[in-house]
C-alpha cells in the first residue's frame, strides 16, 4: 500500500481537482441553449430554412422537411434573439420546444451514473446503459472471444485511427447465407442507435439456442452491424461537445470541422438536402466516398454483394421508417414491395408500446437528402430493402434520450424488423 504524506496528499487532491476542472473546460456547456421549433407554413419559408441551414453553421436538430412539419434548431443564449429575428423577419414564429440543454445533458450524465451504480455486471455490458466508443469494442472483443458465433472484422479506420468494426454473427460463416446488415450511429450524436444495435446484438447472442425464433433466424441468416460507423465523431460527443453530427475531418481551407458521412455516398453525390460548406451540418465533403466512414461501409456491404437481404441505416430521432429514394421524389421500381415491408414492420413495432411511427419514401415523407447510406445499398447494391429508421423520440429529449428508454426503444425496432424479415 501507497502511504502519502499531508503534502503529497495536498498535491494528489489538487491534481485531481485541476484534471476535473480541465475535462469541465474541455467539455462545451450548453447551459442556457434551447432547441425552438418553428413551422415553415409556405415554400419561400422553407426554402430559407433550407439555405440558412446549408450556408451557415446553424444546428439544426431536425432538418426542415416539408411545408406545414416542423423543424428543430439549437440556439446559443447569445444568438437566439438574432435567430429570433431572422424568423421573425420571414414572418416565421417558433416556440421553445427545450428551454435548456445543459440540463438535458446534466439529466443524461446523472441517470447514466445511476445505471453504473446499480449494475449488477450479470451480463458483457448493461444494455440498458449508454457505453464509450472503447466500452463497446471491448465488448465486441469479448464476445468474438468467448461466443463461437461471433467473430468481428475492420472495415476501415477513422482519420484519428479508430477502428470501424463490424460484429458477425453467424452460425456458420462458410454457408454463405442471406445478410441482415446495419449501420448505427453514423451520426454522432445519435447515442440510441449504438444503443439499439448493442442491444439487438445482445439478444440474438443470447437467445440462440434457448429462444426458438432467434435460433431459426440465426440458423437462416448472418447478421452484421457497425454499432459506431463514426466512431471519431462519437469519441467526440462523450469528450467535448455531446451535440456533434458530423465526423471529425479536419477540412482544407475551412475552420469549420467535419463531413456529413451520410452525404458522403454517391447516389445524387452533392445534390439538393446537402450542402457544399464545410460549416454545415450536412457538408457532403470533397467527393463521394472521400471518407473513411462512408468507405468503411461501402466496403463492408460490397463484401456481401448478392447476398444482403436487408440493410438498416439506424437514426434519431422523430420515429420513422424510411425507403429510397432520398435524393428525389421519383419512386425506385421495386417502390410497392419496400411499401409493403415497411407497413408490417411499422404494424408490429407500433403495436409492441403503441408509439406511432410514420413510413413511406424518404423524399416525400422527411426530406430530399442526397447521398446517403440507403440510397446506395439499393442503387450500387441492388438491395431491395434498404431503409433508413429514425428511431426515438420526436423531439422531447431529442438525442439526450434517457437510457431507461434504451430497452423500449431496441424491443419495438427489433419486433418491426423480425416481423419485416419473416415477411420478405
Ligand atoms: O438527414 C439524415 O441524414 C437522416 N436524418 S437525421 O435526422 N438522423 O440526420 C435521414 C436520412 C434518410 N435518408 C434515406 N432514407 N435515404
Ligand atoms: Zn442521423
Amino acid at each position: 500500500m501507497i502511504r502519502l504524506d499531508g503534502q503529497e496528499m495536498k498535491n494528489c487532491i489538487l491534481l485531481v481537482f485541476g484534471l476535473l476542472a480541465l475535462a469541465t473546460a474541455a467539455k462545451l456547456n450548453y447551459t442556457g441553449h434551447k432547441v425552438i421549433r418553428v413551422i415553415p407554413e409556405t415554400k419561400e419559408q422553407l426554402e430559407f430554412l433550407r439555405d440558412w441551414e446549408s450556408s451557415s453553421e446553424i444546428d439544426f436538430w431536425l432538418l426542415p422537411s416539408s411545408a406545414r412539419r416542423f423543424a428543430d434548431i439549437r440556439v446559443s443564449p447569445e444568438s437566439y434573439a438574432h435567430v429570433a429575428a431572422r424568423l421573425a423577419d420571414m414572418k416565421m414564429s417558433h416556440t421553445v420546444h427545450i428551454a435548456d440543454v445543459g440540463e438535458l445533458e446534466r439529466q443524461e450524465q446523472h441517470n447514466m451514473a445511476q445505471r453504473i451504480a446499480i449494475f449488477n455486471g450479470e451480463k458483457a455490458i448493461d444494455v440498458e446503459n449508454y457505453h464509450t466508443y472503447e466500452e463497446v469494442m471491448a465488448y465486441l472483443a469479448e464476445l468474438a472471444n468467448t461466443n463461437p458465433l461471433v467473430s468481428t472484422k475492420v472495415g476501415g479506420t477513422s482519420e484519428e485511427g479508430r477502428d470501424i468494426v463490424q460484429a458477425i454473427i453467424s452460425s456458420d460463416l462458410s454457408a454463405n447465407k442471406p445478410v441482415h446488415f446495419f449501420d448505427c450511429n453514423i451520426h454522432a450524436r445519435e447515442w440510441i442507435t449504438a444503443a439499439t444495435c448493442v442491444w439487438i446484438i445482445d439478444q440474438i447472442t443470447t437467445g440462440y439456442g434457448s429462444d426458438p425464433e432467434i435460433t431459426s433466424l440465426v440458423d437462416q441468416y448472418d447478421w452484421k452491424f457497425v454499432p459506431i460507423a463514426n466512431p471519431d465523431g462519437y469519441a467526440y460527443t462523450w469528450n467535448t461537445d455531446r451535440n456533434w453530427r458530423k465526423n471529425r475531418l479536419v477540412n482544407n481551407g475551412s475552420t469549420c470541422v467535419g463531413v456529413d458521412a451520410n452525404r458522403n455516398f454517391p447516389i445524387g453525390f452533392a445534390g439538393s438536402g446537402s450542402s457544399s460548406d464545410p460549416c454545415s451540418g450536412t457538408y457532403h465533403g470533397i467527393a463521394a466516398f472521400s471518407e473513411r466512414e462512408a468507405s468503411a461501409l461501402r466496403d463492408l456491404i460490397a463484401a456481401d454483394r448478392g447476398r444482403v437481404k436487408t440493410a438498416i441505416s439506424m437514426h434519431s430521432y422523430s420515429q420513422m421508417f424510411l425507403s429510397p429514394y432520398g435524393y428525389t421524389t421519383d419512386l425506385p421500381a421495386e417502390y410497392p414491395e419496400m411499401f409493403r415491408a415497411m407497413e408490417i414492420a411499422v404494424n408490429a413495432l407500433t403495436s409492441t408500446y403503441g408509439t406511432p411511427y410514420t413510413y413511406g419514401n424518404t423524399a416525400v415523407t422527411i426530406y430530399i437528402a442526397s447521398g446517403d447510406t440507403t440510397d446506395h445499398y439499393y442503387e450500387s447494391e441492388g438491395v431491395v430493402h434498404s431503409y433508413t429508421i429514425e428511431l426515438r423520440d420526436s423531439g422531447t429529449y431529442g438525442f439526450q434520450l434517457p437510457p431507461d428508454q434504451i430497452v423500449p426503444t431496441a424491443t419495438k425496432t427489433w419486433n418491426g424488423l423480425k416481423a419485416m424479415i419473416n415477411a420478405i
